[in-house]
């Protein structure tokens, strides 16, 4: 029986140590986890053969293995030689010298990277191509040709140098049946589906296998996206509906300070309650696209003072003074519109317009004042007594909406940016500089999204709409291009 392969077709990572097979399989395989697959940069880390199924529904659709890194390439290559006698080493001198290294011998590495591929596994051979070409290197390269299995070799550059790049291609040219860059560190979707579509060229026998791995992970991500327009709307839906409210005493009811400080007290609430919402959707994306080391910087309390009160915010994300007042007046017009039914055209009926005045009016941008809350003092009987409630929310200012969408897209090209490979310092930070995404569409989308959001403000329940969701993943889908 054999160790590392299985029924799916399986390619083994193979290189010098350090650099970066584990890396460009964290990436592959979308695994972010130390303690399932260890990066480090110390040589040597990975020190035995792991098999990494890339499974759909249970099923393992392929299957890589991660190897240790070839320590003594040359001297492996050299006793290889010897065992082999007279002519070019063969997959049945490499069984042999398997057997014999694997357990004590001093090219134990060398044996134990080699055992997956004896066994019948293709080879990825990862390279860092900033790396000057030596005699080891040379010596890897000759191994994995005697192996006579589908090879292809990966650049995975970590620094930067063009001249060497060039040189490198050259050389593995003629090793290898293809050459291609994946970089661990930079790699999103497109470059990972890319590189299974290069197993297809090396490995013509698991044609079907292959193909039908790309279509599943296709299927995948696009569901991904549409969850993940699922969770922008859920999360704009209750921001918009969201009210802070509490009960007024008699006193609080009649002094206006104390209805102040009250109303102070619910604005606060209220932001805090707009954080969690915020920070539980970018949590829900994180896990969508399979992220447990990356975090969000987001703390509750973010939204009292820091960011909104910022008029450099309001300025740079959402949308311009100008869009929100057109979205607005759309929007406000909606609302008119029921009482103007049967007129068309360019000249509009006098509820239209008025809906839209009352729409555009809100919509102005007041000053670089702390974003205010719309209130509402409500009449309930409680025990009998008559008194009043006091609610607040959502921000007058209907750019609000637009900056918590921004902020979300924001979020999620850093998310589907950053590659699972990656163990540095892993958080997705506000980036108050960069403009946003908003401003950009077209002004169709901007007043279809802006109807839908005007309704959730007036409306407890979550109300779902099938255009606007399509909006949201076709969004999500030219951002994942930029
Ligand atoms: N900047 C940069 N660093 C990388 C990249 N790929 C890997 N590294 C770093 O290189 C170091 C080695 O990466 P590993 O993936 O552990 O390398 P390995 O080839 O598995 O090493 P061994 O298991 O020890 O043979 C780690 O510190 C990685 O973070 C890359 O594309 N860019
Ligand atoms: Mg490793």
């Amino acid at each position: 029986m054999n160790d590392w392969t299985s029924d799916a077709p399986t390619f083994a990572v193979v290189g010098k140590t350090n650099m970066g097979k584990s890396s460009v399989l964290s990436t592959l395989l979308e695994i972010d986890n130390d303690a399932i697959l260890r990066v480090s940069d110390t040589p040597g880390e990975t020190t035995r053969c792991q098999a990494l199924p890339l499974e759909f529904d249970g099923k393992e659709q392929l299957r890589f293995v991660d190897t240790p890194g070839f320590q003594r390439a040359q001297d492996a290559m050299r006793h290889i030689q010897a065992m082999h006698g007279e002519g070019s080493p063969n997959l049945e001198t490499l069984r042999r010298f398997v057997a014999e290294q694997k357990d004590q011998g001093e090219l134990v590495d060398e044996a134990l990277l080699l055992e997956p591929i004896v066994e019948g596994a293709g080879l990825l051979y990862v390279i860092d191509p900033s790396k000057p070409i030596r005699d080891d290197f040379i010596a890897e390269m000759e191994i994995m040709r005697w192996t006579g299995r589908p090879r292809m070799a990966l650049l995975n550059e970590k620094g930067e140098n063009e001249e060497r790049l060039a040189e490198w291609k050259a050389r593995l040219g003629s090793y290898f049946n293809l050459v291609r860059t994946f970089n661990a560190h930079r790699a999103r979707f497109e470059e990972r589906r890319r590189l299974l579509k290069s197993l297809l060229e090396i490995d013509e026998e698991h044609r079907a296998r292959i193909e039908n791995t790309i279509s599943l992970i296709d299927e995948e991500w696009i569901q991904r996206r549409e969850e993940s327009a699922e969770i922008l709307m859920d999360f704009l839906s209750r921001a918009m509906s969201h009210r802070e409210s509490v009960q007024l005493d008699e006193k609080e009811e009649e002094l206006e300070h104390r209805k102040e400080r009250k109303k102070e007290e619910l604005t606060k609430n209220y932001y805090a309650s707009i954080g969690k919402f915020e920070k539980k959707a970018y949590q829900k994306l994180l896990k969508v696209y399979r992220h447990k080391l990356l975090k969000v910087d987001l703390s509750d309390e973010h939204f009292t003072g820091v960011d909104l009160s910022s008029e450099e915010t309001w300025q740079k994300w959402g949308l311009s003074r100008s869009q929100i007042t057109i979205a607005g007046g759309v929007a406000g017009g909606v609302a008119g519109a029921a009482v103007d039914l049967g007129s068309a055209g360019l000249t509009h009926g006098l509820g239209t317009l008025f809906g839209a005045l009352g729409g555009a009016a809100g919509a102005f941008f007041k000053g670089d004042s702390l974003p205010e809350l719309k209130v509402d003092a409500g009449g309930v009987s409680l025990a009998g007594q008559s008194s009043k409630a006091l609610y607040v929310g959502p921000p007058e200012n209907d750019n609000f909406a637009w900056i918590l969408l921004d902020r979300f897209l924001h979020h999620y090209r850093e998310i589907i940016s950053r590659s699972h490979g990656r163990r540095d310092e892993a958080l997705v930070e506000r980036q108050e500089k960069d403009a946003g995404f908003v401003r950009g569409l077209t002004r169709d989308r901007r007043n279809k999204i802006h109807r839908w959001i005007s309704q959730q403000t007036k409306t407890e329940e979550a109300n779902f709409d099938a255009g606007v969701f399509h909006e949201m993943v076709e969004i999500f889908r030219e951002i994942e291009k930029t």
